[in-house]
């Protein structure tokens, strides 16, 4: 490992060990979760410095707080190369992380009580597009489409049918759980019909859309909202980008609306990512999690998997374990054990609870990261099969003893693709 924990060591030993120790896992596992990655060395080191120490309230140029002349140059920077990697008038580099975003965009175009649209959280859509234990359910008269029963894919006639009918304000267009392209600009068509403003939450996908492996939501959706610690690569964090027309709105909405004063070694860190993203380089590797994700499905498939859609076109793969018997959650522990890291996940019109659903979700940007290919993704495919396997058997002794081969076979694997940030 080469983070320097020398300082954190001498005054904290118990977590310098834990930060060791998650090095460690995460060095050591398969990291399946889509909506994680590992983030470079230069990435990391922007995060971990003193503009930690600065108040920023307001925007370069326009703050209350003296003593801005490096840090305007920070978030400046992290706004041009935003406009530049995605090719937007406007961006927004402050929102603490994905779901204050998402209240930003609420905050700036719409009122409570108004009627927004946005996919169910169970049919692959995020808590903050209407659902109902969020409070953009609870201030909002939120409508929810889903994914057609026949094909898995967005119902487009059921969006359209619901928007028409309810006339939402906002509509938001992705989620947490769709393996498929989002057809942007069938959605902005109904906003248009529908005379909503049309929000892109491309958080799953925004590092394959600066990388050009799935197609851009700009010139279709008005607001697009973005994390930026999945495919994108960056720091635990957020992006709001936007038409002119709604610049200052949402300007205002995110200070001094929701929040405070930034985050400007998240900042810095964005900046770092953006300029990653946009060197010819991550184009490969955005393809690169395209290709595995079809690998891992395809291998999946052979070995009678029901894939949510019946496959992927981008780094994410949603399973449906009832064929086997078996639990997601059992699952995703079991795989835990195995080396394997993936979540539980519910799936479209899933009779189970979404504690205990009947879905795994995995994804492929960590270990594209790490620079693994067909071989890898075949094997991996075959790893959760014989942990799957073990687990419908409800036998402890076969279960421990394939958790317990997988994981050292695992370990052989990962050790040959070193992860970035941690060698
Ligand atoms: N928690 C994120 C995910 O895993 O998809 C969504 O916010």
């Amino acid at each position: 490992m080469t983070h320097d924990l020398a300082a954190l060591q001498a005054t904290d030993p118990q977590i310098a060990d834990l930060v060791r120790a998650e090095e460690v896992r995460q060095s050591e596992k398969i990291r399946l979760i889509p909506s994680e990655n590992y983030v470079s060395q230069a990435v990391l080191d922007a995060c971990g410095t003193v503009l930690q120490n600065k108040y920023s309230e307001g925007y370069p140029g326009r703050r209350y707080y003296e003593g801005q002349q490096v840090i305007d140059q920070v978030e400046r920077l992290a706004i041009d190369r935003a406009k530049a990697v995605f090719g937007v008038d406007h961006a927004n580099v402050q929102p603490y992380s994905g779901s204050p975003a998402n209240l930003a965009v609420y905050l700036a175009l719409a009122k409570p009580g108004d009627t927004i649209m946005g996919m169910a959280l169970p049919m692959g859509g995020h808590l903050t597009h209407g659902w109902s234990v969020s409070a953009t359910g609870a201030w909002f008269n939120a409508v929810q489409y889903g994914v057609r029963r026949d094909t898995g894919r967005i119902d487009m006639d059921e969006v359209r049918d619901i928007a028409l009918r309810e006339r939402p304000k906002l509509m938001f267009a992705g989620g947490t759980a769709i393996p498929r392209i989002i057809d942007f600009p069938a959605f902005a068509a109904i906003a248009k019909e529908a005379g909503s403003v049309l929000v892109a939450d491309i958080a799953h996908i925004a590092g394959l859309i600066a990388g050009g492996a799935h197609p851009s939501p700009v010139g279709h959706a008005e607001v697009i909202s973005t994390t930026t610690h999945k495919t994108l690569r960056g720091p635990r964090g957020a992006m709001l980008m936007c038409d002119e027309r709604h610049a200052k709105a949402i300007d205002k909405a995110v200070f001094p609306g929701l929040q405070g004063g930034p985050h400007n070694q998240t900042t810095a860190g964005i900046a770092v990512a953006l300029r990653e993203a946009a060197e010819p380089a991550f184009r490969g590797y955005a393809a690169s999690i395209v290709a595995n994700a079809k690998v891992l499905a395809d291998e999946l498939s052979a070995r009678g998997f029901d894939l949510v859609s019946g496959g992927t076109d981008n780094h994410l793969i949603l399973i449906d374990l009832t064929p086997q018997g078996v639990a997601g959650k059992p699952v995703a522990q079991a795989l835990d054990r195995a080396g394997l890291v993936a979540n539980y996940n519910t799936v479209p019109f899933d009779p189970r609870k979404p504690f205990d659903p009947s879905g795994l979700r995995i994804g492929t940007p960590a270990v594209s990261s790490r620079g693994m290919g067909e071989t890898e993704m075949r094997q991996i495919g075959a790893w959760i099969d014989e942990v799957v396997a073990a687990v419908a058997k409800n036998d402890d002794d076969t279960l421990n003893a394939t958790a317990e081969r997988v994981l050292g076979e695992v370990r052989e694997v990962t050790a040959k693709f070193p992860a970035p940030g941690l060698s």
